[in-house]
Order: C-alpha cells, then sequence, then structure tokens
C-alpha cells in the first residue's frame, strides 16, 4: 500500500495486514512439486547448523523437507479496492497467477480497515425463485449462458489463469458485478445476481474474447494477460472497458549474407538447447543437486553463446504491451 499524502505524493511502500495484524498473503497458486518446495512471498533462505535449510518469512520459520530444493516465488497478485459487500467501506478482491479470485472482507472501518482472511469467489447458480421471477426468454438465454460456461460453482477459474478482478455496477442495476481479466487475453462478466450487501455471481459470459501471444508488427492484434479498467471513457454515462495487455511482436528482417549465415548457427544452438533442457527436466526428476551441476557446466556456457550471437543479428521479436479502448454502444431496445 502506498498512502497517498495529497497533491501527488505518496507515503514509503508498506505490506498490508490483515485483521491480526500479520501480512496478507496468500497461499494460492504454486504448490510444493517434484522436486521443489515454493515459498510465496518475501522471504529469507537460512541453513542451520545441521546442514536443514529453512525459510524466514515476516518472522516465522518455514522448514524445507529434506530432498527438496526451496523456490521463492510470486504469484502475480492483482489488487482491487471495492465496496463489494455494500456497507461503506472498502474490500479487497485479489487474482493470482493460477486464475483464482479472493475477497478479503474489510471488517474494520473506512479510515481503519482491518481485512478478513482470504475467501475464494465463487459462481453461485441462480435459485428457481430468480428463474420463475424472469421472464421466459432471459431463463432461456441464462440456460445457454450457463451451458456454456465452464463449473465455477467451486471458484472462479481465469482461463489461462492470471486473474485480473475488477468490481463494477456493468448492467447499471445498482448492484456491483465482477469483471475478470484472464490470462489468455479474454475478459469475463460475472453478474450480481444476488444484492448490494450479498452479491451472489451468476455463470460467466465473454465480453471480450481470447487474444494471442504472437503478432505481427505490421498488424498487431490483443494479446494475452488482459489487464483491466472500467470507466466511462468518453463521458456519455455509459462505463466504457480499458485492457493492458502483453504481446511478441514478430518483423520480418532482412538479413545479409553474413548474417544468415549467423542465423543458420543460432538455430542450431537453438536445437542443441532444446535437447539439454529435456535432459536437464529427466535429470531434475531424479536428482536436483547433479541437475544443478548439468545446468551450470552445460547449459549456461550455450546460453551465454546464444546471448552473443543473438546480439549480432536484427531483432526479430519484441515484446510489446498496448491499451485497448472499448466503447460501449447504445443498446436499442426492440419496441
Ligand atoms: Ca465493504
Ligand atoms: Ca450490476
Ligand atoms: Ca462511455
Amino acid at each position: 500500500m502506498f498512502y497517498g499524502q495529497g497533491q501527488g505524493k505518496f507515503a514509503p511502500r508498506q505490506m498490508l495486514r490483515d485483521a491480526r495484524g500479520e501480512v496478507i498473503l496468500l497461499e494460492a497458486g504454486m504448490q510444493a512439486t517434484g522436486n521443489y518446495f515454493f515459498v510465496k512471498g518475501m522471504a529469507k533462505i537460512e541453513k542451520t547448523k545441521d546442514g536443514k535449510t529453512v525459510v524466514i518469512r515476516h518472522g516465522k520459520r518455514i522448514e524445507v523437507p529434506e530432498g527438496k530444493q526451496v523456490a521463492l516465488t510470486g504469484i502475480a497478485s492483482t489488487a482491487h479496492l471495492a465496496d463489494w459487500d455494500g456497507d461503506g467501506d472498502l474490500d479487497l478482491l485479489v487474482g493470482e497467477i493460477g486464475g483464482s479470485v479472493y475477497y478479503l472482507e474489510n471488517r474494520g472501518t473506512r479510515t481503519q480497515p482491518a481485512f478478513a482472511p482470504p475467501e475464494k469467489l465463487r459462481v453461485t447458480a441462480a435459485t428457481k425463485k430468480d428463474d420463475a421471477r424472469a421472464s421466459l426468454k432471459r431463463t432461456i438465454k441464462a440456460f445457454f449462458a450457463r451451458a456454456a460456461a465452464a463449473d465455477e460453482t467451486r471458484g472462479i477459474r481465469a482461463p489461462g489463469g492470471d486473474a485480473h478482478p475488477v468490481a463494477a455496477d456493468w448492467d447499471g442495476d445498482g448492484r456491483l458485478d465482477l469483471l475478470l481479466g484472464c490470462g489468455d487475453g479474454s475478459v469475463r462478466l460475472y453478474r450480481n445476481v444476488g444484492t448490494r450487501q450479498k452479491p451472489r455471481l451468476a455463470p460467466a459470459v465473454a465480453l471480450v474474447s481470447p487474444g494471442n501471444w504472437n503478432s505481427k508488427a505490421e498488424q498487431v492484434g490483443r494479446g494475452v494477460r488482459a489487464k483491466l479498467c472500467v470507466a466511462d471513457f468518453n463521458g456519455d454515462g455509459r462505463l466504457d472497458l480499458l485492457l493492458g495487455d502483453v504481446v511478441s511482436l514478430r518483423r520480418r528482417v532482412q538479413l545479409t549474407e553474413e548474417q544468415k549465415k549467423l542465423k543458420q548457427q543460432l538455430d542450431k544452438l537453438n536445437e542443441q538447447y532444446q535437447k539439454l533442457s529435456r535432459d536437464y527436466v529427466k535429470l531434475f526428476r531424479k536428482d536436483a543437486q547433479q541437475a544443478q551441476q548439468f545446468m551450470q557446466q552445460k547449459m549456461m556456457p550455450l546460453i551465454q553463446k546464444i546471448g552473443r550471437l543473438r546480439q549480432q543479428l536484427p531483432q526479430e521479436d519484441q515484446i510489446a504491451g498496448h491499451v485497448w479502448l472499448f466503447l460501449r454502444r447504445e443498446v436499442k431496445k426492440r419496441p
């Protein structure tokens, strides 16, 4: 959290803490797999006198199981503040790399927030009462929308992971809905069919289709890892959508004869590297330490060689990010 001090100034950053005074940390995303032991958050690795590995995280000790290699990692969390339960204070919505969305209710006040433990947001299918009230047309539409969507009654799952939740009253009925930016570049809408105080989310409807990691530089398309902002951009009274992404742009480059030879060398080295990578993965499953040695002795020199060759060639790929604007059209009511 960077607290505002007015006139565009901010206090130094600090870790956001929950109601118990502990740093907010989602134990989501990557779990211990194979030889790795993932620890999420900011931490220090220490060795004890008897040779054990211990991770110190925010003053707490986590023992690393024997034979496992510790890996410190983040889960690409995205934070969004909104009064989700309509009681006048700001609550916290957090997305993560695995694609889940967590709700941390503010049980404190507007000026002294106290966040409850994280709770997974899920789809709550419409009850019979809702169906009965809805017109036949709406029921049929909802049925097909539900059939098309994956079952998210046990937790929202952004396709491609990398969930970015934003709360906004998208349909203008006075209740906050959930918009979700997804790893595959798509944007989904979960309408709130509950109340302002007790939101209940309907199955997802696609607002924006998935993008692509690769794009031609001459004809830029939408990328992946959609990040959102909902605002009335053109001031016409209807909420619009701003979408940020990441994309790899491929340029067509004319190579000189000399560069063509270098390119051939590079392709060969890349092939060798692919093979070594496969060997590395196999080795790692058997013995993490041997794999480490293999990386140092065999793979690192090759990676450096590839890097040097690449520098001599014009760049074909460039990572870029764009901002896309989706203006809301006027919906013409049928007579
Ligand atoms: Ca609230
Ligand atoms: Ca709404
Ligand atoms: Ca607008």
